[in-house]
């Protein structure tokens, strides 16, 4: 089980470097999160292999690590090879297990439901 906890979609520089989306593994195990897939209006994102979320853990995933250390938390992404691109006018973004939908976010027009 994986939640996708936060999405970053339209931001104060660059979107295309500074996007990101941070998952959570709410359980006590740690998760091999390798080969899920984030899905958007647009295309879908492999999760790289060797990818594995720590228990009661979250990930960043950016699209870009210069982009994503520029905004300033003080750490680096988790990984930082993100392809989506999150639409600021509204967007679905899916995290799937081949069919299977594990959680699901849309934005729209600025406000995350
Ligand atoms: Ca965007
Ligand atoms: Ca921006």
């Amino acid at each position: 089980m994986l939640i996708l906890t936060e999405v970053f979609y339209d931001t104060p520089g660059k979107d295309s470097e500074e996007e990101w989306i941070e998952l959570y593994n709410p359980t006590t195990a740690d998760l091999d999160s390798s080969g899920l897939i984030l899905r958007d209006n647009f295309g879908n994102w492999t999760l790289p292999s060797d990818t594995v979320i720590s228990a009661n853990s979250t990930i960043i995933i950016a699209r870009d690590r210069n982009g994503f250390l520029d905004l300033g938390y003080g750490l680096p992404p988790n990984i930082s090879c993100m392809t989506l691109s999150l639409s600021n006018t509204g967007d679905v973004i899916e995290l799937l297990d081949d069919d299977t939908i594990i959680d699901m976010v849309a934005c729209s027009l600025g406000e995350l439901y």
